[in-house]
């Protein structure tokens, strides 16, 4: 790697002229390719960005100048450029770079991201506290089209043309999100970018000035200006000049010298701007081009799939499954997905049921409300959004949804330790979040078929709401026969024993079942039970087998506080029982990235320290 071996800091990209950038990009892309196909990792998004990552450092003072990344995912360009090309290849590894923003990680990582659509406001906040300090920084937030539909994206705008302090926001329209991105406000930036006789004229003044001799330099200027007041004439003002933006573009965001130049001219406005640049998710990769969804991230070469012990398939897809087959059976159902199509399994009953099937955008706190308008019509919404992107929809739970009692189902995916995408997406507070929700019903399935049970159960359920927990991993058991309603607030004792009770929740259920012979053979006999309601709990079981055991362990994959065994201690408290009581779930504290497997290692909730640990308590 020619430039990029030289390049430890951004510093370095700055001796290089604007037309070596372009080599610099070809250089970056080679190697992010190189390295993500082999080690796996989010490809598409950063292809996209890549010139706009070289121009901006090459044009900004960073660190001192802030740049603001949204979500993180397409920052693999700059955590090259700022003093990680060495350590790239350990991006997402256990103990390595993670795969977004991490200040902890580099001076250059400004702001922490993960979720999406946070950037405008973080860098909003960073120029007021500029001007509040007198500093003279430049504060830049980078935001996709797909972020930029999530609200916190447009109270941000909002504020940041009120407040009008110095703010470059720079719009990565690629007309992507994971998948396609959808809404009017997608619409309105296609209107924008697709303008014919804009770009007509646009695109003959951008050859003429690039075949302008140069002692002819002074006729840019004047180009310019006429390319401008086109603009205004077919395009009179945009949504952000009307939200106190200046707006500029749209522009190519592969032309580094336009790039270069644009910024420039825009570097020392001293007012909100927004630059549009028109990118391609997956550029210079023409499998990634054409299928951007698919190569939106990509597996490790080496990886084994999930099914690899099991012929069992995962949970999300028993989810598409069952969510489909009771589609079929009851008309008033219907999908509601935050941007989440293909990973929360909804891609077939979004082709089955398209006028049953709602994407949202990324805007989970309105998919949950919007539900609730669902459901007080008579259907029957199951939100399905990962248990970490549901954190953003919490008060429209509480005041739109378990206020009313309305009966919407919540499909909480990547419940527990997610692995590689880290302490941004673990889904590690949700069963504290809705235990403590009034009215809430809060469960997690043991396998396959309890799921598709449970789903039903909910579709069945009219009280209020129902939220079901599943970790993306093999569901274990699954054969798709009758759905049956589960008894709401039952247990399922699936070991017997007398000497230790062992109360588990759902992924835990099958760990917890793995010792129970390990365990017999230190004459420890135990008796399991599949607590696949959190919340009710089995209060029957509870008042007749409780005080019959000394020792009582939990086992969740959850965050202690707040968590199930809190609500069995508590409860054993209430009852003045004297059982000693064991808590084993996740520390209350931020996990970072690896695989899910060594996490759970790392945490104690794999088959072996499950084991030692209740030997350990046993015995003491
Ligand atoms: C709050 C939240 N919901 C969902 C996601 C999952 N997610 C990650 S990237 C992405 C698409 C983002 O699209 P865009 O901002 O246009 O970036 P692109 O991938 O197109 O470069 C989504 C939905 C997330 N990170 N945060």
């Amino acid at each position: 790697m020619k430039y990029l071996n030289n390049i430890k800091s951004p510093s370095d990209l700055k001796s290089y002229s604007p037309e070596e950038l372009e080599f610099i990009c070809d250089e970056l892309r080679q190697y992010i390719i190189s390295t993500i196909n082999e080690i796996g990792g989010h490809l598409a998004p950063t292809l996209g960005a890549i010139e706009l990552t070289t121009a901006l450092h090459y044009v900004y003072n960073t660190p001192e100048d802030k740049l603001i990344w949204d979500t993180g995912h397409q920052a693999y360009a700059h955590k090259v450029l700022t003093g990680r090309f060495d350590s790239f290849k350990t991006i997402r590894k256990y103990k390595g770079l993670s795969g977004f923003l991490k200040r902890t990680e580099s001076e250059y990582d400004v702001f922490g991201a993960g979720h999406a659509s946070t950037s405008i406001s973080a860098g909003l906040g960073m120029a007021c506290a500029r001007d509040l300090d007198n500093e003279k920084f430049k504060v830049v937030s980078i935001i996709g089209d797909g972020a930029l539909t999530g609200g916190l994206a447009f109270e941000a705008l909002n504020n940041a043309g009120h407040l009008n302090k110095q703010l470059l926001v720079i719009v990565n329209d690629n007309d992507m999100s994971i998948s396609p991105n959808i809404g009017a406000f997608r619409n309105y930036l296609v209107k924008i970018a697709t303008n014919k006789s804009y770009n007509y004229v646009r695109g003959k003044i951008g050859r003429l000035i690039t075949r302008l001799p140069k002692r002819l330099k002074f006729v840019e200027t004047l180009l310019k200006k006429i390319e401008s007041s086109a603009k205004n004439f077919f395009l009179p003002t945009t949504i952000f000049e009307d939200l106190g933006f200046r707006y500029f573009g749209p522009i190519d965001g592969h032309n580094i010298s336009e790039l270069v130049t644009t910024l420039e001219n825009i570097k020392e406005l001293n007012t909100p701007v927004v630059l549009h640049t028109i990118t391609k998710k997956g550029k210079g990769l023409d499998y990634a081009e054409h299928d951007p969804v698919k190569y939106h991230g990509v597996k490790e070469k080496k990886d084994n799939p999930i099914k690899k012990n099991s012929e069992a398939p995962i949970f999300q897809n028993v989810f598409a499954e069952v969510s489909c087959n009771l589609a079929k059976e009851n008309k008033n159902i219907v999908a509601i997905t935050a941007a989440m199509r293909e990973g929360t399994g909804l891609v077939n009953f979004a082709k089955e049921f398209p006028d049953r099937y709602f994407d949202v955008g990324i805007a989970e706190a309105h998919g949950v409300t919007f539900s609730g308008g669902l459901a007080v019509n008579g259907k029957i919404p199951i939100v399905a959004i990962y248990s970490t992107f549901l954190q953003r929809g919490y008060d429209q739970i509480i005041h739109d949804i378990a206020l009313q009692k309305l009966p919407v189902i919540f499909c909480l995916d990547r419940s527990g330790l997610v692995g590689e995408d880290g302490a941004t997406h673990h889904g590690v507070l949700d069963i504290a979040y809705m235990k403590c929700i009034q009215g809430m019903v809060v469960t997690a399935p043991k396998d396959g078929n309890e799921l598709q049970d449970l789903l039903f159960t909910a579709t069945n359920h009219v009280d209020g709401p129902f939220s079901i927990r599943y970790p993306k991993e093999s569901s274990i058991d699954f054969d798709n026969t009758n759905s049956n309603i589960i008894k709401i607030g039952s247990w399922e004792v699936i070991n017997k024993g007398d000497d230790i009770l062992i109360l588990a929740v759902g992924s835990m259920v099958k760990r917890s079942m793995d010792i129970v012979k390990n365990l017999k053979e230190r004459d420890i006999k135990s008796e399991v039970v599949n607590c696949r309601f959190i919340k009710p709990m089995d209060l029957e079981y509870l008042e007749n087998n409780c005080s019959k055991f000394s020792k009582i362990v939990t086992i969740e994959e959850g965050v202690l506080d707040g968590g199930f065994g809190e609500s069995i201690a508590a409860w054993s408290s209430s009852k003045k029982l004297k059982n000693d009581i064991l808590n084993i779930g996740l520390p209350n504290d931020f996990v970072d990235h690896g695989p899910r497997n060594i996490l759970l290692e790392e945490v104690g909730l794999d088959s072996k320290a499950l084991y030692e640990k209740i030997v350990k308590f046993v015995d003491r």
